[in-house]
């Protein structure tokens, strides 16, 4: 991979995987057992909010019991490494969970939002999420009753900081890929994206992703391993 001075990151569940945190799309991942399109779409939080805020605690709750793992670490030292020597690791998370943040990174782009932070849908503020918050909470920043739902993006959502991702992209001369299916647009889009500027790219996964073949180089194996193996 010679030697690279921007590095893209794009993570997905499965760096989070040996956190013990579900995945959604392997054997007994959180989709096969709950329906993406009636608990993460905002026709669901509008049909029935208690059943998709009740999914979402359940989710919190996991995560605030979960601890980082050593592939979450491995992008921090990678990030520190680069700094040093006057590079860039851009880490952008199509999780909602804050285990990179709690690993020391310092700077995560959330594509997808973030399950520890709640949005009023009256007046748009968004504010630490409290496990207090419920239905009938009132939003702290308008006051509005009922009107609070996590900040994450659900399918049929514009996902967050499209434009500071595609700049980073371009800018990137190193794409990497950790733990995700590729079956999640736009992100699963952004290897072709590279290989349209002639990015080199890299997967790092348990196996294949649905977009195996657009990448230049692959590693397989747990994050936890493989990634810090990469990145050394
Ligand atoms: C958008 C947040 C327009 C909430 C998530 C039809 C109808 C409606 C929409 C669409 C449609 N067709 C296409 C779309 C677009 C849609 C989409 O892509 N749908 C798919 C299902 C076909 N996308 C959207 O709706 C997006 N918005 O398109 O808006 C637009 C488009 C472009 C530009 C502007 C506007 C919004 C998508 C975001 C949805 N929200 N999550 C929540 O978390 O509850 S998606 C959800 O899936 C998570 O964010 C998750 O991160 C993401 C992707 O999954 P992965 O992270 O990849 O996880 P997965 O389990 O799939 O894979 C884990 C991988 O890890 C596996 O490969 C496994 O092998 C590996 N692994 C496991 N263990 C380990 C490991 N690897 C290493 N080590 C291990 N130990």
């Amino acid at each position: 991979m010679g030697d690279p001075k921007k590095i893209f990151v794009l993570t997905g569940a499965g760096v989070s995987a040996e956190s013990g945190l579900g995945t959604f799309r392997d054997r007994g991942g959180i989709w096969a057992r709950f329906d993406p399109m009636r608990l993460a779409t905002p026709e669901a939080y509008a049909a029935d909010p208690d059943t998709v805020l009740d999914f979402y605690d359940h989710r919190r709750r996991g995560v605030v019991a979960a601890e980082p793992n050593a592939a979450h670490v491995a992008l921090v030292r990678a990030e520190t490494r680069l700094a040093a020597r006057g590079g860039h690791l851009f880490l952008c998370t199509q999780n909602v969970d804050d285990l990179h943040e709690r690993a020391g990174s310092r700077t995560v782009v959330h594509m997808h939002g973030e399950l520890l932070k709640a949005r009023c849908t009256a007046c748009g503020a968004v504010t630490p999420w409290r496990d207090d918050l419920n239905r009938t909470s009132a939003c702290p920043a308008c006051g509005t009753v009922g009107r609070m739902r996590p900040d994450v993006v659900w399918f049929g959502e514009m996902p967050m900081q499209l434009d500071t991702i595609e700049d980073a992209l371009a800018a990137a001369d190193l794409f990497v890929a950790v733990g995700t299916s590729g079956a999640v647009y736009p992100a699963a889009g952004y290897v072709r994206q590279a290989r349209a500027l002639n990015i080199p790219t890299c997967e790092i996964n348990l196996e294949p992703s649905d977009n195996a073949e657009a990448f230049d180089d692959a590693r397989y194996g747990p994050a936890s391993t493989a990634l810090p193996r990469f990145l050394a």
